[in-house]
């Protein structure tokens, strides 16, 4: 099998080259399947989503659930964003360099190690969210193109962020560690794309690219049901429209990263 890393600096020039194994190589595998089975499967119409926010193209939804009064409500959101590509707005949102830019939630954002070209450790410290304790997680974040069957299509592209533990991030009383399994998958359209003999012509204005953002976040302890809910209505719908818009700035500019 050959596997595609998707790791360059933002100023480098794309490279290909197979990842190496490593601890938790399997794990990633496993996640990143599910994530690519169960969030584009179009369930919106099946009445388990209800609409969180709307915002032009952008629809956020949510599954309330909770367990022993923690709230767990699963979240789901789908994006289209014009003038860019699948793999720029996952590299922007995978690139530790760039994420404090449109990160508006962290108090800290540390990487722990370079598990591979694709997968980084983190250990981030979230805005305090009153009158719950602060929270923290640890997590893996892992970014992978897609192939498409197409060759006249581009490759999709995932970023999923998952919880684990690091020898270098014990928990910390009294913060809270909290867990998640977040996966940002986009898929690149290219309009009229009859009309360019190769990718590598197409021009910014025919690209069009559709992002569904799932995430399922456990606090880890008890934190108010209500406040948790009055921030997750706030903050979903908050990051994706600035996080697109700081994609689609940065990008304007720069050749297009197929
Ligand atoms: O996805 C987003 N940010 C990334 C990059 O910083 C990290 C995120 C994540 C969250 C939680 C654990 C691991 C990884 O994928 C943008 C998220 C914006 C909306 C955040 C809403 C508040 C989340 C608070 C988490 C603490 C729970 C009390």
């Amino acid at each position: 099998e050959r596997r595609v890393a998707a790791f360059e600096s933002l100023t480098k020039i794309p490279e290909l080259k197979p990842v190496p194994r490593h601890r938790l190589s399997d794990e990633i595998e496993k996640i990143v399947q599910e994530h690519l089975k169960f969030d584009l499967v179009d369930d919106f119409n099946s009445n388990i989503w209800e609409l969180l926010a709307a915002d032009g193209e952008m629809k956020v939804y949510r599954r309330e659930l909770e367990e022993n009064g923690i709230v767990l409500d699963p979240l789901k959101a789908v994006h289209s964003v014009k003038g860019v590509t699948g793999h720029e707005v996952c590299k922007y949102f995978w690139d530790p360099a760039v994420r404090m830019e449109w990160e508006g939630t962290l108090d800290s954002s540390r990487m722990l190690e370079a598990l591979s070209d694709d997968t980084l450790i983190f250990n981030q410290v979230h805005k305090r969210v009153w009158p719950a304790a602060q929270r923290d997680t640890c997590f893996w974040s892992h970014i992978r193109s897609v192939s498409k069957e197409n060759k006249n299509d581009l490759d999709d592209w995932i970023v999923v962020n998952y919880s684990t533990t690091h020898d270098s991030a014990p928990i910390k009383e009294p913060m809270i560690r909290a867990w998640a399994n977040v996966a940002l998958i986009c898929s690149t359209i290219i309009l009229n794309r009859d009309k360019y003999a190769d990718l590598s012509s197409v021009p910014r204005e025919n690209l069009v690219c559709k992002i569904t953002y799932v995430a399922q976040v456990n606090p880890g302890g008890w934190a108010p049901a209500n406040v948790l809910r009055a921030v997750y209505k706030r903050e979903y719908p908050k990051f994706l429209k600035r996080f697109t818009q700081y994609v689609m700035d940065k990008t304007k500019k720069l050749p297009i990263l197929l």
